[in-house]
């Protein structure tokens, strides 16, 4: 039989990509629920050719559904993760509220699938499953190959996100101050307190006392636990560039092991949600537009890191689209693994 499905935040950034990528990978489905906040309740979204109507979520909106994919903010999966679990349903959640809780898997599919053994939708007992932050599943989809073979020991990690890891309300005010820019206008500033166009910040989240936002250390914790390894020194600096929708990431990587920039090559192109794109003749390397609405993460820039003597560090840029494989593929690749299981 096939699973009854909800989509927590269906009118969002990334839930409006849950129903594009279950249409695009035919996904089975007995049933498709749309649920968001009261003030979209009665709008109608199309899927597969036909009009289904949004609902408001509330507390017993999960007793018919077998999976929920939540995108709506940490607070609402806090609030109505653990109710749609107790009501049966097993939850795909992209917020960072239960990333970090013990017993709740970490999953990047192509990578540690094996977290997630034992969940099934099936026996109706609920569940948690946590999707990464987009900023960790990109980078980890380039360095995890590496990191298997030569082990990392320092992972230095640079970022250039997009608007979209915002939300939809950040596109739009982009493209509406970069309009308002060139007109010589003062620009919106609704969602962000400083100017977005033509322009570069630190990275929204908070700021914690240690001088790090939670984004980066966001990274630093979550690749810890989806490889469940300690052993690794991670740093990084987190930035919002004027880009749409794909983030890019400078990375420096130290390994316990020699590894050649042909051996790194090797491993990326076999590697399956990976693409290498590393043309030093024609001077193209991957770029946020190239991976935009593309399902593979972009590698190139891959290089000795020539500040060290020895054949124990590389350099990479990657960039990946943060709407599909940093948030809604990502999580519909763990409902994949769920129907197998
Ligand atoms: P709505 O469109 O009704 O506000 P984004 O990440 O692009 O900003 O999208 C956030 C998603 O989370 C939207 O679908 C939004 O619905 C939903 N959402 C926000 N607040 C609530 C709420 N209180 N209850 C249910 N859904 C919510
Ligand atoms: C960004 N990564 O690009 C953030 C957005 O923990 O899921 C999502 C935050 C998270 O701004």
């Amino acid at each position: 039989s096939e699973p009854r499905v909800a989509i927590v935040g269906a009118t969002g950034a990334v839930g409006q990509e849950f129903l594009e990528l279950l249409d695009e990978r035919d996904f089975p489905l007995k049933e498709l629920k749309l649920l968001a906040s009261a003030r979209s309740a009665g709008k109608t979204m199309k899927f597969q050719g036909q009009d289904l109507v949004v609902e408001e979520l509330k507390e017993d909106s999960f007793g018919d559904v077998d999976i929920a994919l939540f995108s709506a903010g940490g607070g609402i999966s806090k609030k109505f993760g653990p109710l749609a679990s107790d009501a049966g349903a097993v939850v795909v959640d992209n917020s960072s509220a239960f990333r970090m809780t013990e017993g709740v898997p970490l999953v990047i599919p192509e990578i540690n699938a094996e977290a997630m053994r034992g969940v099934s939708w099936r026996e109706r007992t609920g569940g948690i499953i946590a999707n990464p932050n987009c900023s960790t599943i990109i980078a980890l989809m380039a360095v995890t190959p590496l990191h298997r073979e030569a082990g990392v020991r320092r992972m230095v990690v640079s970022t250039y996100q997009a608007a979209s890891g915002a939300g939809q309300a950040a596109m739009d005010e982009l493209v509406l101050q970069t309009k308002e820019a060139l007109e010589g206008k003062e620009v919106t500033k609704d969602i962000f307190p400083f100017q977005y166009a033509f322009n570069l910040f630190s990275h929204n989240s908070p700021m914690q006392d240690n001088g790090y936002n939670e984004e980066e250390l966001k990274m630093v914790k979550e690749t810890k636990k989806i490889w469940s390894y300690d052993d690794v020194s991670i740093t990084a600096t987190c930035i919002r560039v004027p880009v749409i929708r794909a983030h890019a990431e400078s990375i420096n990587l130290e390994f316990d092991r020699p590894l050649s920039e042909e051996r790194a090559r090797e491993l990326l192109s076999g590697s399956p949600g990976v693409t290498i794109s590393d043309d030093r003749a024609a001077n193209s390397f991957p770029t946020p537009l190239d991976a935009s609405y593309k399902d593979d993460v972009l590698v190139g820039r891959i290089r000795r890191d020539i500040s060290r003597e020895d054949q124990n560090g590389l350099d990479l840029f990657v960039c990946g689209d943060q709407i599909r494989k940093g948030a809604a593929l990502n999580a519909v690749q763990i409902a994949e693994l769920l129907l197998d299981q």
